[in-house]
């Protein structure tokens, strides 16, 4: 038999086959720890799949439960990406050893913020996105309540909005853990828990998800809700009653971000989903479900509708120290114990 004729013949139909499987069979997997919202992630995984051929298995939680996740499973991990959600928790799981190093060549194409908080993760996180945390509340329940509109953080320590304040909680929450560190770093550590005391009797409930206070202002379930101001806007365009406030004392913001876990089974594929959530590719999919959160890739759509961060006074936020171990860790346990544990 002539065996060139062999080796053509096996070639072709080797393609034939590869060809006829499923595309991720061909590729691969990746398992991915998403701190974004539930849609974005759908959405990402969908694009990640069809650009790639690696089949996404991904599993949606709060940043500090996501966190405490590749913690619990350093020894045997089980994700390999963990995209998305405020910038402590990964900055915590860096420090303690939990992430990978990566430089992916898409760093050259972010903006200098998001340059600088790679860099000064040492590469073992990288930022995606920008958001100003605020307060939004509901038009129609607050003048039902014959309640002034707030304006500022002070204002909602007024008694009338007793169990009307909704906020997630700092341990489980990404966005509430940049609502107690704004508030020790704009007030101060003593002053600043004295404000979390006091707004405590007016808390309803501290959710799991930072999320969950925004649907509830939309839906009228809660008057005020405390949250990023970009995520109140998402619901207000979609016609919900939310007015968002920008607090008159300044706020603090978040640097969403990305990191490759420690250990995981598929590293390969884990670089290639990081590298696809720094592209304009997987930011534009902010802009398409009109989540306006600010896009770290230079070539990313910026909607307009996007809350204009030189309007804002915002303060000069920290993020490095208070993603450090020993400061998250402290705030959160004084929370639970000092804010928390109090009656209402
Ligand atoms: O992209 C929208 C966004 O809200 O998703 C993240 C998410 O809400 C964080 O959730 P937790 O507070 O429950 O951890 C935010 O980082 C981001 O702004």
């Amino acid at each position: 038999m002539d065996r060139r004729f062999t080796l053509a013949a096996a070639v072709s139909l080797a393609s034939v086959a590869a060809a006829a499987m499923p595309a991720a069979a061909q590729q691969g997997q990746v398992t991915v720890y998403c701190s974004i919202l539930e849609e974005q992630c759908r959405e990402g995984a969908a694009i990640f799949e069809k650009q790639t051929g690696i089949k996404v298995q991904m599993v949606r939680k709060s940043t500090g439960e996501v966190y405490a996740q590749v913690k619990a499973e350093a020894s045997n991990p089980r994700g390999d990406v963990w995209w998305g959600g405020p910038g402590e928790p990964h900055l915590q799981a860096a420090e303690e050893g939990l992430l990978d190093e990566y430089k992916s060549p898409k760093l050259p194409e972010l903006h200098s913020w998001a340059q600088r908080h790679a860099e000064q993760a040492k590469y073992r996180t990288s930022g995606i996105y920008l958001g100003a945390l605020g307060i939004g509340y509901n038009t129609e329940t607050l003048k039902e309540k014959g309640v002034a509109a707030p304006k500022c953080w002070a204002d909602l320590l007024d008694p009338k909005l007793k169990g009307e304040v909704q906020v997630a909680d700092p341990s489980s929450s990404g966005t509430a853990y940049v609502f107690l560190a704004t508030a020790v770093q704009m007030m101060g550590e003593d002053k600043g828990f004295d404000y979390l005391k006091a707004l405590h009797k007016n808390i309803s409930q501290y959710t799991k998800s930072g999320i969950a206070p925004v649907k509830a202002t939309a839906l009228g379930e809660t008057a005020v809700g405390i949250a990023f101001m970009h995520d109140m806007l998402t619901q207000r365009l979609q016609g919900a009653p939310i007015a968002i406030v920008a607090p008159c004392e300044g706020t603090g913001y978040e640097t969403g971000s990305v990191s490759v876990i420690k250990g995981g089974k598929n590293p390969e594929a884990a670089r290639k989903f990081v590298d696809f959530t720094l592209s304009p590719e997987a930011q534009d999919i902010n802009a398409k479900l009109k989540i306006n959160s600010i896009p770290s890739n230079r070539n990313a759509k910026l909607s307009p509708d996007a809350p204009k961060f030189e309007e804002i006074k915002l303060i000069d936020y920290d993020t490095p120290r208070w993603g450090s171990p020993a400061e998250r860790s402290r705030l959160l346990k004084k929370f639970d114990t000092e804010v928390k544990a109090l009656p209402r």
